[in-house]
């Protein structure tokens, strides 16, 4: 079934100049763009993003990252879209992601690892409103 996902290039990957390599991987994988968007986060709408991981030490270093440089948002879709768009883009930490995928190739650090994929449909529902205000699912 096609299934619609969220990728965000983070302000690393941006600010490196990935994004073209990013998306190219991305196309390959078999997905469709629906919609894209550049978009500088505000402190509220960051909190938001990651409202899960308020209160744990990493959550106001992770604001500030994702605030450093404007955020690519890809609205995806693909057989399996969620699932697979998780499978290709590896691990949180690039040292444990599988190589060749997106965070093995070009993330840094643990907070630096240029990309998120939505998890589950809920978190999809939830990120998407973020940066598509308009989306209907
Ligand atoms: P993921 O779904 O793979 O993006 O991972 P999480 O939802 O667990 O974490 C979201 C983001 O929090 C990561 F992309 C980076 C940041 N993070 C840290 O900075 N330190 C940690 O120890 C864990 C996560």
């Amino acid at each position: 079934m096609i299934e619609q996902t969220l990728l965000l290039i983070k302000p690393d990957a941006f600010k490196r100049r990935l994004v073209g390599k990013i998306i190219t991987q991305i196309e390959q994988e078999g997905f469709n763009i629906a919609e894209i968007s550049l978009k500088s986060l505000t402190q509220e709408e960051a909190e938001a993003l990651y409202e899960v991981h308020r209160g744990k030490d990493f959550f106001e270093p992770l604001v500030s990252f994702i605030r450093e440089a404007p955020v690519i948002a890809l609205l995806l879709e693909r057989k399996g879209a969620i699932g697979h768009l998780r499978k290709i883009i590896g691990k949180t930490n690039p040292d444990e992601a599988a190589p060749q995928t997106i965070r093995a190739l070009y993330g840094t650090s643990i907070r630096r690892n240029v990309v998120h994929a939505a998890e589950s449909r809920e978190a999809f529902e939830k990120e998407v409103r973020i940066f598509f205000p308009d989306f209907k699912p």
